[in-house]
């Protein structure tokens, strides 16, 4: 990509790094499928159904030739539309739902490209699309996987989202530069396998899904099994131990001086201040008493949204075990009737006992 485009494009929509990459193939798509064939996954399925897009996404569209691909920090952030939640959530939630401002990004960039090259076709892509989106950024040079999956550079570390526009532009006619997938710098350092509270990552590169904090608490559609709920501990919504953990982000922390200790804390994190507290139980009041219809309409536009009525309950349920919040006693008490939740309510009571 002309360098004077990148640059424009990064000042303009405070992006961090944009690359044009021929479409070429996945480097790691031999992983993706044996993962998928040892059921990792869980229920997601959808996965699963993505398989022969992401091995070749001219499978979306014939015409495809190129991609734009985008990362774009989270944290630390200066969005003013961040959200502060009483309970322990993953870092890129506490924000708007970047599925929408970034594809609004994307939709900017496509714009200014369109104007240029009106006969293309440019489709933009965000976390949902059958695309294997790190692979995609590693070809581009954003970073390696590490051993946490993923990806990681060695300046912004890996706090970062990926995007992307699929285009039938081809790169040529831009003169792209030489673009070298970054080496692994992971080394020996095994940090991110060694907090993982429930042992997800079993092997470097390898998350088994159906065991990591992340999938119980947003993807999950059902309750987690016992033996996981005590190490989820105080994780209301997502996990980023296997990040903040990580040297690289470490970097990151220390350079921005962010105090990083309550990032990587693997006991709950404990407020001294007894308002804090009580926000946090009225959180979890209003999330335990909320009708699932209106608890989807109270996040619309937030990350906790995909977790849906039921989920952001079957959360709430497990804090309140771990941190012993016996004063939501009664409102735990009022879901032994409820048909999904009956079995984690009455787990979470004999835990306050
Ligand atoms: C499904 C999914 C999940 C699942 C499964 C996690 C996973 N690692 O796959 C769950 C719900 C658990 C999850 C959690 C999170 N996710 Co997620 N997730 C996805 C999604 C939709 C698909 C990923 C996928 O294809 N998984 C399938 C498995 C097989 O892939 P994989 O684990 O990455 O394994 C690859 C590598 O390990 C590699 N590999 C293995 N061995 C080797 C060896 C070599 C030599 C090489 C080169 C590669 C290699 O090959 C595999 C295939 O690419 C992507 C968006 C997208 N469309 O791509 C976002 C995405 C990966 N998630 C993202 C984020 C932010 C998260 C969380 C941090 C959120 C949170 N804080 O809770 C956690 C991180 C957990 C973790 N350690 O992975 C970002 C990652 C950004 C980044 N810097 O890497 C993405 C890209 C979304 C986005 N658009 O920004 N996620």
């Amino acid at each position: 990509m002309l360098a004077e485009i990148q640059t424009e494009l990064i000042n303009q929509l405070g992006l961090d790094q944009v690359t044009l990459i021929p479409l070429g193939q996945p480097i790691s798509i031999s992983f993706y499928n044996k993962w998928l064939a040892e059921n990792y996954y869980g229920s997601m399925n959808y996965l699963k159904e993505h398989a022969q897009m992401k091995a070749d996404p001219r499978k979306i569209n014939p015409d495809f030739q190129s991609v734009i691909t985008v990362t774009q920090t989270y944290f630390p952030t200066v969005d003013p539309t961040s959200v502060k939640l009483p309970a322990r959530t993953a870092l890129y939630a506490q924000n708007s739902d970047y599925h929408f401002w970034l594809k609004e990004k994307l939709n900017q960039i496509i714009s200014q490209f369109q104007t240029k090259y009106p006969s293309e076709i440019f489709s933009p892509y965000v976390d949902s699309g059958p695309i294997l989106e790190k692979d995609i950024a590693y070809r581009a040079g954003h970073g390696w996987f590490g051993k946490n999956s993923c990806l990681i550079h060695p300046q912004k570390g890996s706090l970062f989202f990926i995007a992307e526009i699929l285009t039938s532009l081809k790169v040529e006619p831009l003169k792209a530069i030489e673009i070298n997938p970054l080496p692994d710098m992971c080394g020996t350092c095994t940090r991110c396998m060694d907090i993982c509270p429930t042992q997800a990552i079993i092997e470097p590169k390898i998350i088994k899904a159906d065991q990591c904090i992340s999938y119980l608490t947003i993807e999950s559609k059902t309750i987690p099994p016992v033996e996981l709920r005590s190490k989820m501990n105080d994780w209301f919504f997502g996990c980023d131990l296997c990040q903040t953990v990580c040297p690289w982000n470490e970097k990151v922390f220390r350079i921005q001086k962010i105090p990083a200790s309550n990032l990587t804390s693997t006991e709950p994190l404990l407020s001294q201040d007894p308002r804090e507290h009580t926000e946090m139980v009225d959180f979890f009041k209003m999330i335990l008493t909320s009708s699932n219809k209106s608890l989807q309409k109270h996040f619309t536009g937030t990350a906790l949204h995909r977790a849906g009525g039921f989920g952001l309950k079957r959360n709430a349920l497990v804090v309140i075990a771990n941190r012993k919040i016996s004063e939501l006693r009664i409102e735990v008490h009022s879901l032994l009737n409820d048909p999904k939740l009956s079995e984690l309510a009455g787990w979470t009571l004999e835990n306050l006992k």
